[in-house]
C-alpha cells in the first residue's frame, strides 16, 4: 500500500493497472490526454492512440467482448464522435468489464464548447460515475469495473479538468490478476439486427431499473453529518463538493459517486428532517432537474441560472447557498502581463496563415494549432466548428455559391478529415483543401498520429491516400517555402475542381535540430514597412523604432526573410 502524488489523470490510470485492466485505447484531447500517456509506465495494460475516438472506443470494447477488462478515454466532445458506438454498447453489454471515461472540461480551457456529459449517460442509459479527488479516481475505477461486470453494462466515467490536473496523496494497492473470461458467441446479443435490438432495449430498461435499487447500498454514495442540526442539506458530486466542503463542511451533503440513476430511497431518507436542499453541480443543472422528479419532502433549490456557464468556484457555491450576491475575491498579486497565445517560432503553419490572410480568402477551419490563424495577426479562419468540419464545409460553402478553402492537419485529417475529403471527391465537388502535416499532433502535446515515423507504428503517407483515392490534382510544398504556397492560395480563388496541397515540415517541437541559421535584419536596407511583423513570429519585435529578430528566440524558418520586400533580412 505505497503512497503515491498523482494527478486524477495518473490516478485513473493507476485505477485501470490496480483494477486489471489488459488493453486501453484513446485519441488525445484535454484534459484526458495523460490517462493514456500514463498508462504507458504499466507493462499489463496495452494502449494505443486511436485514429478518433470513435475508433478508440471500438478497440478497447472490442477487446472487452473478447474478455479482457479494456478502457477508452476522451474528452468531453470525443464522446459525441464515439456516440454511436456508445449507445449502442449499452445494449450489448460488456464480457469483461468495460469502462469509457469522458474529461469534461467547465470552463472550456482547451475545447471547442462546453458540454456535460453526464447528460449522455441518461440519454444512453448508462451508469455514470463521478469521482472529487486523485483518491476517488483510483477506488472508483476500480469499483467501476465490478459495477460494469455486476450489470453487464459499460459504465461512463466522468471527470472534469480540476480533477484531471489536480494533484492529491492516494493509497495505492497491488494490481488485482483479472484472468481473461471465456469468449462465447451470443449473436441475439450482440449482433443488433432491429429484432435483436428491440429485445436488448427490454434488457436495458429493467438493467436500469435493476441498478437504480442497486444505488442505494452501493460504494459510490456517501452521506456527510447526518445528524447536523442544520435544516438546509446539500446535494453535490465531482468538483462541486470540494468547493462545498470550503465552507459548508458542517451541513448535511450528500455526496454522490453516481450521478446517475440515483439512490431515490436514499435520497428520500437524507431529506426526511430537512427544510430544504440546495443542489450544488457544475454546469448543467443535472442532479437538480432529475433529483427534482423525486417525491421529496422538503424544498428544492439549486445555483442561480447564471452559473450553468464557466466553473463553479468557492464564491459561486457561497453565493448560491447563501442565496446571496457573487462576490468576487480579489488575490493581493501581481498582474502578469497578458500573453495571447501564438505559434511558435519556425512553426511549419505560418507562412501559410500568413497568405491566406494576405490574400483575404475565406477559410472553413479545423481543430489544432493552426486555430490560432483565427487571431491575430492573421484574422483569417471564418469557422473551427469541430475535427474534421474544414474540409466538409468548405464543400458546402462551394455548394452555395461561395469559395473558402479548408485547412486541416495531420491528424485531424485522420481523425474525420479522411471522410470529407472521400465525399467532396465523390460528389464532384469543387475545393482547395491545404493538409498542414507536421506529422504529429501537436496541439495536444505531441503524440503520435499515422503521419508520425516510429519504430512501434506505421507511417501512412497522406499524399498517397489521397492519390489512392482518386484525386489526381495533389501537391506536396515545403511549407517553409512562401513562393509556392502563394502560387497555390492565388491559384485556389480561380480552382474549378478538388485541389490538395500537402504543406510538410516536421513541427518544431520534434525537429531535432534548428530549421536554419537565426535571421538578422539589415537596418541599412530595413524600411520599417512591418509586413514582416505579419507573420506572427515571436521572435520579431519592434524595438526603439527598428525592427529586430531576437538571436535565441529565431530557429531559421526563413519566412520572414521571404516576406521582406527588400531583402533586409539575412541569415
Ligand atoms: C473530437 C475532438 N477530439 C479531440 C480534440 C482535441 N484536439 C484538438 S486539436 C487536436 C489535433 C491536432 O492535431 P493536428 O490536426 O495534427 O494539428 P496540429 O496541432 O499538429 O497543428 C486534438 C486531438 C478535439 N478538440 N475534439
Amino acid at each position: 500500500m505505497a503512497k503515491m502524488f498523482l494527478t486524477g489523470n495518473e490516478a485513473v490510470a493507476r485505477g485501470a493497472y490496480e483494477a486489471g485492466v489488459s488493453v486501453s485505447s484513446a485519441y488525445p484531447g484535454t484534459p484526458s490526454t495523460e490517462i493514456i500517456e500514463s498508462i504507458g509506465q504499466y507493462n499489463e495494460i496495452y494502449s494505443e492512440w486511436g485514429t478518433n475516438e470513435k475508433v478508440a472506443y471500438e478497440v478497447a470494447y472490442g477487446a472487452c467482448i473478447a474478455g479482457k477488462r479494456s478502457l477508452a478515454c476522451m474528452k468531453q466532445v470525443g464522446l459525441n464522435v464515439a456516440a454511436d458506438p456508445f449507445f449502442t454498447s449499452v445494449y450489448t453489454g460488456v464480457n469483461g468489464g468495460f469502462v469509457v471515461v469522458t474529461a469534461d472540461e467547465p470552463g472550456v480551457f482547451s475545447s471547442q464548447n462546453e458540454q456535460d456529459n453526464r447528460n449522455y449517460g441518461k440519454a444512453a442509459k448508462c451508469p455514470v460515475i463521478e469521482p472529487s479527488d486523485s483518491q476517488e479516481c483510483i477506488d472508483f475505477i476500480k469499483l467501476s469495473y465490478e459495477l460494469s461486470e455486476k450489470f453487464d453494462v459499460p459504465v461512463l466515467f466522468r471527470i472534469t479538468t480540476r480533477i484531471c490536473h489536480t494533484h492529491g496523496i492516494v493509497n495505492t494497492s497491488d494490481r488485482l490478476e483479472i484472468p481473461k473470461k471465456e469468449y462465447v458467441k451470443d449473436s441475439p446479443k450482440r449482433a443488433m439486427i432491429p429484432v435483436f435490438a428491440l429485445k436488448r432495449h427490454e434488457a436495458v430498461e429493467k438493467r436500469l431499473s435493476d441498478i437504480k435499487e442497486w444505488s442505494d447500498s452501493c460504494d459510490f454514495n456517501t452521506v456527510i453529518n447526518k445528524n447536523s442540526n442544520i435544516k438546509t442539506g446539500i446535494i453535490t458530486s465531482g468538483n462541486a463538493f470540494n468547493y462545498v466542503m470550503e465552507n459548508f463542511d458542517n451541513y448535511p451533503i450528500f455526496k454522490l459517486g453516481m450521478v446517475y440513476p440515483l439512490p431515490e430511497k436514499s435520497l428520500i431518507d437524507f431529506c426526511e428532517n430537512l427544510d430544504e436542499i440546495i443542489i450544488i453541480e457544475e454546469n448543467d443543472d443535472f442532479l437538480y432537474e432529475n433529483i427534482k422528479l423525486i417525491n421529496l419532502n422538503c424544498n428544492i433549490r439549486k445555483k442561480p441560472s447564471e452559473f450553468i456557464i464557466d466553473e463553479l468556484s468557492i464564491e459561486k457555491v457561497k453565493a448560491s447557498i447563501n442565496s446571496k450576491k457573487l462576490e468576487k475575491t480579489e488575490f493581493n498579486c501581481p498582474k502578469l502581463p497578458p500573453r495571447p497565445p501564438q505559434l511558435c517560432p519556425a512553426c511549419p503553419h505560418r507562412a501559410l496563415f500568413f497568405l491566406l490572410s494576405k490574400h483575404k480568402l475565406k477559410v472553413t477551419g479545423d481543430i489544432g494549432c493552426y486555430g490560432l490563424g483565427v487571431l491575430p495577426p492573421f484574422h483569417s479562419m471564418d469557422t473551427i466548428i469541430c475535427m474534421g468540419a474544414s474540409i466538409t464545409m468548405s464543400h458546402g460553402f462551394a455548394l452555395a455559391g461561395e469559395k473558402a478553402v479548408g485547412v486541416i492537419g495531420d491528424s485531424t485529417f485522420f481523425h474525420t478529415g479522411i471522410n470529407g475529403i472521400i465525399n467532396t471527391f465523390y460528389n464532384k465537388g469543387v475545393s482547395t483543401v491545404f493538409i498542414l502535416d507536421n506529422s504529429i499532433t501537436a496541439m495536444t502535446g505531441g503524440q503520435i498520429n499515422p503521419s508520425s515515423n516510429t519504430l512501434s507504428t506505421s507511417n501512412v503517407d497522406i499524399e498517397k491516400i489521397i492519390k489512392a483515392i482518386g484525386i489526381d490534382d495533389v501537391k506536396v510544398i515545403d511549407a517553409f517555402n512562401v513562393k509556392e504556397i502563394e502560387i497555390e492560395v492565388r491559384a485556389s480563388k480561380e480552382n474549378t475542381g478538388l485541389k490538395v496541397v500537402i504543406l510538410r515540415q516536421p513541427c518544431i517541437m520534434i525537429r531535432k535540430e534548428k530549421a536554419g541559421n537565426p535571421r538578422k535584419v539589415d537596418q541599412s536596407k530595413c524600411i520599417k514597412c512591418k509586413l514582416c511583423l505579419k507573420v506572427g513570429c515571436p521572435a520579431i519585435t519592434m524595438q526603439n523604432g527598428e525592427i529586430r529578430i531576437m538571436e535565441d528566440f529565431c530557429l531559421g524558418c526563413n519566412v520572414c526573410a521571404q516576406v521582406c520586400p527588400k531583402g533586409a533580412i539575412h541569415e
